[in-house]
Parts: C-alpha cells; sequence; structure tokens
C-alpha cells in the first residue's frame, strides 16, 4: 500500500534556502520514499513566537508504502543531520519538517499526531500545500476555506520559484 503524504518544510537561521534543499535531497535519498511535488519556496512572517526572523516555507508530496512511524524516525534523522552545528538551544531551527497528511489516516500518539495540529490556522503552510495538493479537500477540510480565515496570509509573499530539477543531490 502506497500512501501520498504531504510534509511542510521551514527554516528562518543562517542559509535558509541551503536548509530547504539539503533537506528535500536527504528526502530523496530516503529509501522506498519517491519526492513527487514540491512548491515553490514563500518567505513568511514568523507566527507564535514572533521574535525571530522571517521563515522560508515550502510544501512537499512524496509516495511511500513506510508505516508512518518510521518516515517520521527518517525526517527526525535529517532533522538532526541539518541542525548538528551551531545549535541553538530554545532558538529558531535550522530546519522544521513536519507530516501534514498521511494517505487519509489519522494518528494521535506521543510522538505522531496527524493531521497536523495547526496546519488549518497556517497560511505559512496552506499557500504551498495548495500549489502542489490536486485534492480541494484534506481529512474533510476545504484547503482554500481554511486558508481565507488565517490571520498570517498577509505575511507570506513568493520568495523564488523552484522545481524538482533544480535539487542536485546534496546528501
Ligand atoms: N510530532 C508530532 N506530530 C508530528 C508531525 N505531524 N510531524 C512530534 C512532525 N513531528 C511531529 O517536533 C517535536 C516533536 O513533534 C517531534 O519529536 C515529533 O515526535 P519539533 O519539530 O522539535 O517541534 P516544533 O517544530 O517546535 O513543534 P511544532 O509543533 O512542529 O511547531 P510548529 O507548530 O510547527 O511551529 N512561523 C512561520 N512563518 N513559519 C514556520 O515554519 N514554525 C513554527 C514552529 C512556528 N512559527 C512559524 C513556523
Ligand atoms: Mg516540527
Amino acid at each position: 500500500m502506497k500512501y501520498r503524504v504531504f510534509l511542510s518544510l521551514g527554516s528562518n537561521i543562517e542559509d535558509r534556502e541551503r536548509h530547504l534543499l539539503d533537506a528535500l535531497n536527504c528526502i530523496f535519498a530516503i529509501s522506498d520514499v519517491s519526492l513527487e511535488k514540491i512548491s515553490n519556496i514563500y518567505e513568511t512572517e514568523p507566527v507564535g513566537y514572533t521574535e525571530q526572523g522571517r521563515f522560508l516555507n515550502m510544501a512537499a508530496q512524496i509516495a511511500t508504502s513506510r508505516k508512518a512511524e518510521e518516515l517520521l524516525e527518517e525526517l527526525l534523522g535529517i532533522e538532526k543531520l541539518l541542525k548538528r552545528e551551531r545549535i541553538i538551544r530554545w532558538g529558531p531551527r535550522t530546519i522544521d519538517i513536519d507530516i501534514l497528511a498521511y494517505g487519509d489516516l489519522k494518528f494521535d500518539t506521543p510522538r505522531l499526531t496527524v493531521p497536523h495540529p495547526r496546519m488549518f490556522e497556517r497560511a505559512f503552510v496552506l499557500i504551498p500545500l495548495m500549489e502542489i495538493c490536486d485534492k480541494k479537500e484534506l481529512y474533510g477540510v476545504n484547503i482554500r476555506e481554511a486558508l481565507d480565515k488565517c490571520s498570517d496570509r498577509d505575511g507570506v509573499r513568493l520568495y523564488k520559484k523552484i522545481t524538482i530539477f533544480d535539487l542536485h543531490g546534496a546528501c
């Protein structure tokens, strides 16, 4: 059984674009994971803790038959790899990779909550996601309608157009 999985990626320190592309290359290299689509890159005002720099955010669609917990482990490993240097405790992070949707499966364990609990309230998640998701709804929520209610919409601007062919196999 292959699952279609949507990921959200974000970075707000150091070379933000490099971190996103490195993470995508690492995702590309996970066994039994195919990277199917990536969104453009958006620059976004920080949401929540606002005393930090702007983020670059994007979304990716992958296909995998791996179990969700296994994929999570792989993604946490990539985060660790890319954060290895200059860790700022409690501070902004080089890369954050969140699982938004896993086919139409739901998870609510101490390790994994899917759908991601805040995804439908965040334009920095939904705007890139809408670019690549060919479904109007995820988990019964209309993505466009959810986006219309997001208060951070004005803080999301297109930063750079990229395609899957811009990845160069850094991992
Ligand atoms: N975990 C549970 N569910 C998931 C999931 N669906 N995907 C667990 C990924 N991980 C999941 O993650 C902590 C633990 O969450 C993991 O060990 C995993 O087992 P973390 O990445 O260290 O923590 P976090 O990112 O601080 O938490 P969270 O809840 O993902 O933070 P948010 O809510 O994503 O907020 N503003 C802008 N503009 N752009 C951003 O990208 N990001 C945040 C982070 C705040 N403001 C932002 C942005
Ligand atoms: Mg996270």
